[in-house]
């Protein structure tokens, strides 16, 4: 009710839409940031008519669309809010699309709540709007002093606000949020470009228009005790309809060039970095494919993103070190139909989990790179290594999670990744690694690579990554001393290829070691005892897997000190093999 006035005028007066082509490149955009005010943006469909009293009183019960917060499973929402702090970031993400990408004016318009200005995420998002001149951005921010426990921390000081914004280069108007003359006026002038994102600080009263809860604290969330009362206060009950204002044709979005695919060939047997094949290819697939961007948090020359940025700078965004909005820029952009690429180092996208977990219910099709995985970083000790990137990226809904290990394999899976939808992950190495696979080699989402297998294999090595290498020196050794084991290339963690896994138990007589340069719980290790584990038969796992708190050393020593380079492979191997088959009524089955 505190917004309802501001949400009024917007929809009669100011906000263009097509609600028949709500995809059309032509409308403005409409974020509700305090998703929780979801029946003040249901009743704005009632109004402009999207939808009828019957679904409006469907709301929140199960199978309604019209869910706690808004979800882009209807048709008139972009993007998943509800966790606060979010809108105004991915805000700037569709007005980045629309000044930078689409290159048309259509306005983008966000709800925010006073006590959510308090996220970390929305002063980046102030930053990087003001240091963009995202003059398309219009938040609103209405200041009903009053947040879900308590008292905001500046309560009905708009200059707190204000001054905020200002101090980031933003145009600021404060307004009564309850007059509807004064909010219009604010309307068009934030309408009127200057080059500066607009904030409008809106004073208005929490409960506006309803005596028993206006201004009252204790009520955030609650239903009212006397309904009838309060529609009565309210003027009584109407069917207003406000169909929203058609926009002017604003003309084709830009394109920018493509052409042919023509990924980087590594020779097999040289070395070279993940991260390295990731800038390349990326750099390939952008020439290829005109929608193709990517963002970076200020580390591209050591995600290599730089290769992109250097081949087309206009469709790469610097996000400096604001990785919330990094990934909140790419949902953004996504939306428009562009194909974000975000890269950081793999540890801090940790950081920005929240806008990732929400990316998915956004529903949301977004490519995150992660590089310098796990100890085999070296020096940088570990505050630098990802650790539990697998774990967190292989939790996301519907998530596909990519770790290669050579620069050819790490190239495919990066185009790959361009037609994946929702929320895809690559793991990238920081050490040059040996090239074992031709630059014709192919490569599959769900998919894995058998590097060694025989007849006679007494152990099953599943591992992804720099570790591949060190499974293989470790099959080299042993075999020599007569022990053969497969060694599997588990580069699709997630979905992983149960298939092969299953048939590795089978003919090992249930005998895997998985290896991992990552914590043990949730990666890869994890993924492959998720198949086993509602099985009639399970093999033995081994898992070998950071365990202790890495420090600094060189890389061949930090993956002997955790247990997962060759010597400690074939050590668990040997130990399988003298155990003898673990699982022999898996024959049954085979
Ligand atoms: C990140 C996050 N923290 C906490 C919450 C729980 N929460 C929902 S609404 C709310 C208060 C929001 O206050 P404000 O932004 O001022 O909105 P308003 O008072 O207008 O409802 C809180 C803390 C949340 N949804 N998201």
């Amino acid at each position: 009710m505190s917004a309802a006035d501001l949400m009024a005028v917007l929809i009669a007066r100011h906000f263009r839409y097509d609600p028949d082509a709500p995809r059309d490149a032509s409308n403005d955009h409409l974020v509700f940031s305090k998703g929780h005010a979801s029946p003040l943006l249901y009743a704005m469909f009632k109004a402009m008519g999207f939808i009828d009293d019957e679904e409006f009183l469907t709301y929140r019960r199960l199978g309604s669309r019209l869910e706690g917060h808004p979800v882009p499973i209807l048709p008139w929402v972009e993007v998943a809010t509800g966790s606060l702090g979010q809108g105004l970031p991915i805000g700037v993400g569709m007005a980045i699309a629309g000044k930078h990408l689409d290159r048309l004016p259509y306005r983008v318009w966000v709800l925010c709540g006073d006590s959510e200005m308090a996220e970390g995420s929305m002063n980046e998002a102030l930053e990087h709007a003001g240091h963009l001149g995202l003059g398309n951005l219009i938040a609103i921010v209405d200041v009903n002093r009053l947040g879900q426990t308590g008292e905001t921390m500046h309560g009905w000081d708009l200059d707190a606000y204000r001054d905020r914004a200002e101090v980031f280069g933003w145009r600021t108007i404060e307004v009564d949020g309850h007059d509807p003359a004064a909010i219009d006026g604010a309307y068009a002038q934030a309408a009127a470009p200057d080059g500066r994102p607009t904030m409008i600080v809106a004073r208005t009263i929490k409960g506006y228009g309803v005596g028993e809860v206006a201004n009252k604290e204790g009520w955030h969330g609650k239903a009212l005790a006397h309904p009838e009362q309060a529609i009565a206060e309210l003027g009584g009950e109407r069917h207003l309809l406000v169909p929203p204002l058609k926009p002017a044709r604003l003309g084709d979005p830009h394109r920018f060039p493509a052409g042919r695919l023509e990924l980087p060939r590594y020779p097999v047997g040289s070395e070279a970095a993940t991260r390295q094949a990731y800038g390349d290819a990326l750099a390939a697939l952008g020439s290829a494919r005109g929608e193709v961007v990517a963002l970076d948090g200020e580390v591209s020359n050591s995600t290599f993103s730089e290769v992109f940025r250097e081949a087309h700078p206009e469709r790469y965004f610097e996000m400096y070190i604001a990785e919330q909005q990094m990934v909140a820029a790419a949902v953004g952009i996504q939306v428009r139909g562009w194909v974000p690429f975000a890269s950081t180092f793999a540890a801090f996208l940790t950081r920005a989990y929240d806008f990732v977990r929400m990316a998915a219910i956004s529903r949301a099709d977004i490519r995150l790179s992660g590089s310098h995985a796990g100890v085999s970083i070296g020096e940088d000790g570990p505050s630098q290594m990802a650790l539990e990137d697998l774990a967190m990226m292989r939790a996301v809904h519907g998530s596909t999670v990519l770790y290669p290990c050579d620069a050819n394999q790490a190239a495919q899976l990066v185009a790959l990744m361009a037609d994946l939808t929702g929320i895809s992950y690559i793991r990238t190495t920081r050490a040059k690694t040996p090239v074992i696979y031709g630059p014709d080699e192919r490569f599959a989402v769900g998919g894995s690579k058998v590097l060694r297998s025989s007849g006679d294999d007494q152990a099953a090595v599943v591992t992804a990554g720099i570790t591949v290498h060190e499974a293989l020196k470790a099959a080299d050794t042993l075999a020599k001393e007569g022990i053969s084991v497969r060694v599997i290339d588990a580069y699709s963690v997630k979905p992983i290829d149960a298939a092969t896994l299953r048939r590795a138990a089978a003919e090992t007589g249930g005998r895997l070691i998985t290896v991992e340069d990552h914590w043990p719980e949730g990666g890869l290790g994890a993924a492959v005892l998720d198949v086993f584990a509602d099985e009639d038969l399970r093999p033995r796992v081994v898992n070998l897997a950071v365990r202790d708190m890495p420090g600094s050393g060189k890389p061949d020593e930090l993956l002997a000190a955790a247990g997962i380079d060759a010597a400690h492979i074939a050590d668990a191997a040997r130990r399988l093999a003298r155990a003898g088959p673990q699982i022999g009524s898996l024959e049954r089955r085979t």
